[in-house]
């Protein structure tokens, strides 16, 4: 099977160095003589690229002659990170090489040239990759994994997004402080095809004049405003194991006049022209950083509504290129909304199909409501995206007239099954009645799709008896459904953790678990094994020293890799609660502190890591930033305590630094308040990669216990049914401290980390403001849990097994199982396998 795989690939590694130098000596313009890590990274990847577009090309051609269904997955954010390693994994050539440490065959290039000192290590060439970071979190790495699935699975298959200037900013910290940096990354992309051919113009503003046509028929047509035009950029998606390489497709904006308007500029009125160049390019120019959070702001809303109606363009015109009747259009198309995001998709069709196409509105409606699909990745209130009406009205016209008679029929509707409930109406109303009136993106995405669904059980279960309660009861409960999210084992595993893939691998049967992770059962009968056990624990200790290596050329702070690791990495949310994991630290420093020599003798030393980026304008996540520096300078110079404890904080978490620190845990944290985190995708990662979780009943942390069973995580804190009770009690009781909590408070407001009134927040919201987060609620348990963790790691022999049977037991949270499900259950589309590989 691997040699079929290698097909695509490069035959031989001369093929390969050959195509490598052409590109250093031509495309480059450079000499071998001279061909630096970043030349030789540039080369490689073109090489690569050459290949893939091949590949691209015979899969599109498939695609189009089999006239199979495909799916489009819209989504304003797409965190690949980088591409180059993946792009040697998928497309076969990594398989070639016996070992990972093997110089890449440059060097024999270069020695051939009488240059044997200069000698290229591989990890150093895939280091000179720039992160492609267009996105915040989770939701922006899910689609990422959906994308490497789809084409793995042999889904026909197109992702639809932005191609931002700026990808998320870069994170400094300066002082103890978050310091944001512009991302800018487009200097060499030798993974996108810019298709200048491929341009769609996109109107803003203007009018909407109504009249009749000879026929008799109301006709609404959009008139005046701007145009900007999207131009497409292609990134070619490998399938892992399969020629098959899908698309994904990327819009760039640009004033429609070409570079600028030369009637203004002939008329000298240069400066105007630029601007208006420059405007039109802002469209596309920097991705929102918020995560969470809906600021609803002008230009973001232009950023949806540019991006989905090139991208619905684009589909529509494909469609109809097959020469199909339109009551076909869901038979060959299914577009899944990721998040509420591109919600404005489902007008911008029924727009096309009634003012465009001439379809009567029940038809159009009816196509519109087939082809979609919603999922939903949060709860939070203020995350659900609500744009004012008045801002919609100026901005697109049209589309709230349209949007205005989805509701209408939709309320007429509600009315006809319960008409005696008159509350239901302003409470489903897609317009909220509120000053100035706001369209509630969630709701016209219910409305308009065929199947709503979360992503793990809890909170599928959530939104159906919480947000969307009233929604289950107008469309009957099989509207709404779970699709628990998955990781792409081949990144998060294979390319990650090469060493513990490779171990694995000896025992499974080979790689064939990179396609269907369940194989990773089979694992589960060397969890006593002794050879085995001493093999899985080098490699994780390896992996700890890489990253303290990493550590202390970032930090400067020296420690033990024999210490336990403790990680929470993710965006810095109040929710996610990284507070209360400083709280928790500051509490075992000031036990340490109190202890004896004798008793000291007995701990099990740490070193809490955290990393995330804050939102730039979230006051309260850049405090938990600032106090966690500030704790860590404190603790770490005390040489009282030594390698006891040590508190890290790590710039600029990212896709590719995950890839490092993943591996390297022991324990890592998923402990936000039980019924806010939907579902956490890192919690996935860290067990596959042999690290135990420290969590909340919480996102797919249930599901996770489910699988690898109660032992094998520690689990704490209060369930998801009875947190509105206790907020209640907060805001309606007393609300005493935990007394623990209370002391480490005392310490904070001493001033042992610093100036206290920088603090003074963070800890008034718990203290003086409701506690929302129920950090207090939580505290004694978290803190016990801990002093579990504890005990356990001290048995390092148990401590491996429980690795072991817990990565054996990870098979179901493959995004490739994620993705087969929303296949069958929501789109309705099946694999197209390449002919020779059936
Ligand atoms: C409205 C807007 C500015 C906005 C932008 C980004 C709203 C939300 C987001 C991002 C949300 C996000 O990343 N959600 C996460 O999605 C993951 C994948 O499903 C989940 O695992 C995770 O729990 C959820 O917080």
């Amino acid at each position: 099977a691997w040699k079929k795989f290698q097909a695509h690939g490069f035959k031989s590694k001369d093929e390969f160095e050959k195509e490598v130098v052409r590109h250093v000596e031509t495309t480059l313009a450079r000499s071998m003589f001279n061909c630096d890590e970043t030349a030789a990274y540039a080369a490689a990847s073109l090489a690569f690229r050459d290949r893939l577009i091949t590949q691209w090309n015979r899969t599109q051609q498939r695609q189009t002659f089999s006239d199979t269904k495909r799916v489009y997955y819209l989504s304003l954010e797409f965190l690949m990170g980088r591409a180059l390693d993946n792009a040697m994994l998928n497309v076969g050539l990594k398989n070639a090489r016996t070992s990972s440490s093997l110089p890449l065959i440059l060097k024999l290039t270069a020695s051939a040239e009488g240059l044997s000192e200069l000698g290229f290590r591989i990890e150093d060439i895939i280091e000179q990759e720039h992160d492609a970071a267009l996105g915040n979190g989770g939701l922006g790495r899910l689609a990422a994994c959906f994308l490497d699935s789809m084409a793995s699975l042999n889904i026909p298959a197109w992702g639809y997004g932005l191609r931002y200037r700026y990808g998320i900013f870069k994170q400094e910290i300066v002082d103890g402080y978050q310091v944001e940096v512009p991302d800018y990354w487009l200097d060499f992309n030798p993974w996108e095809f810019p298709r200048h051919d491929i341009v769609v113009d996109i109107q803003f503003y203007g009018h909407v004049r109504k009249y009749q046509d000879e026929a008799g028929k109301q006709v609404a047509l959009w008139e005046g405003g701007e145009i900007v035009k999207a131009v497409a950029y292609d990134v070619p998606i490998p399938g892992f194991d399969t020629q098959a390489t899908n698309n994904l497709r990327l819009w760039s904006s640009k004033a429609a006049s070409g570079e600028f308007d030369f009637q203004k500029f002939n008329s000298g009125d240069y400066e105007s022209s630029v601007a208006d160049q420059q405007r039109a390019e802002t469209i596309s120019a920097v991705l929102y950083p918020n995560d969470n959070l809906d600021r609803g702001k002008e230009l973001r809303l232009k950023q949806q509504y540019f991006w989905v109606a090139a991208s619905l363009y684009d589909i529509v015109r494909r469609f109809k290129k097959s020469k199909r009747a339109w009551s076909e259009f869901s038979d060959q198309v299914a577009i899944q909304l990721n998040d509420t995001h591109p919600t404005l998709a489902i007008v911008e069709l029924q727009r096309i199909l009634l003012d465009q196409e001439g379809l009567e509105w029940d038809e159009a409606w009816t196509i519109v409501s087939k082809t979609f699909g919603y999922t939903n990745h949060t709860v939070l209130p203020e995350a659900l995206e609500k744009w004012s009406v008045p801002l919609f009205q100026n901005l697109l016209p049209r589309h709230l007239q349209i949007i205005y008679e989805i509701n209408l029929y939709f309320l007429q509707l509600v009315e006809r099954k319960f008409p005696k409930e008159r509350d239901l109406l302003g409470r489903v109303s897609i317009i909220e009645e509120s000053q100035p009136k706001m369209v509630r993106m969630a709701y016209l995405a219910i409305v308009g799709s065929h199947k709503v669904n979360g992503v793990a059980e809890l909170h599928s279960d959530l939104i159906k008896t919480t947000i969307f309660k009233d929604f289950v009861k107008i469309f009957g409960p099989d509207k709404f459904t779970n699709v628990t999210n998955g990781i792409t084992p081949r990144r998060w595993l294979h390319q990650a953790n090469p060493r513990l893939s490779e171990l694995i691998a000896s025992k499974v049967g080979g790689l064939g678990f990179l396609k269907d992770l369940t194989l990773l059962n089979e694992l589960e009968k060397y969890a006593d094994d002794k050879e085995f056990k001493k093999e899985w624990a080098e490699i994780k200790y390896a992996n700890k020293v890489k990253l303290a290596k990493h550590i202390k050329t970032t930090t400067g702070v020296t420690v033990n890799p024999s210490a336990l690791f403790d990680i929470q990495v993710k965006r810095i949310h109040e929710y996610k609660r990284q507070q209360m994991n400083i709280f928790g630290v500051i509490h075992r420093y000031l036990t340490i502190k109190s202890m004896t020599a004798e008793e000291r003798k007995k701990l099990a030393p740490r070193v809490s890591i955290f990393g995330g980026k804050a939102a730039p304008g979230y006051w309260m996540a850049k405090t938990i930033i600032h106090l966690i520096n500030n704790v860590g300078s404190v603790v770490n110079k005390d040489k009282d305590v030594g390698d006891l404890l040590k508190v890290i904080f790590l710039e600029d978490y990212n896709v590719s630094k995950a890839e490092v620190i993943i591996p390297a845990s022991d324990i890592s944290e998923h402990i936000s308040t039980a019924g806010t985190e939907a579902s956490g995708t890192s919690n996935m990662k860290f067990v596959l990669n042999g690290g135990l979780i420290i969590g909340t009943c919480d996102g797919a942390n249930i599901e996770i216990t489910r699988e690898i069973g109660e032992n094998n995580i520690f689990l704490f804190g209060n369930l998801a049914e009875d947190v509105e009770d206790l907020r209640h009690a907060h805001n309606y009781g007393s609300h005493a401290m935990d007394p623990d909590l209370g002391k480490v408070f005392e310490e904070i407001k001493k001033g042992t980390f610093g100036d206290a009134g920088a603090f003074s927040a963070l800890v008034g919201a718990i203290e003086d403001h409701g506690d929302y987060y129920l950090v207090s609620d939580d505290f004694h348990s978290y803190i016990q849990t801990q002093a579990l963790v504890d005990e356990a790691y001290k048995d390092q022999d148990e401590w491996t097994s429980k690795t072991i049977t817990s990565v054996a037991r990870m098979g179901f949270f493959s995004s490739d199982r994620c993705i087969n499900e929303y296949a069958e259950s929501i789109w309705n589309v099946e694999p197209l396998v390449p002919e020779d590989e059936g």
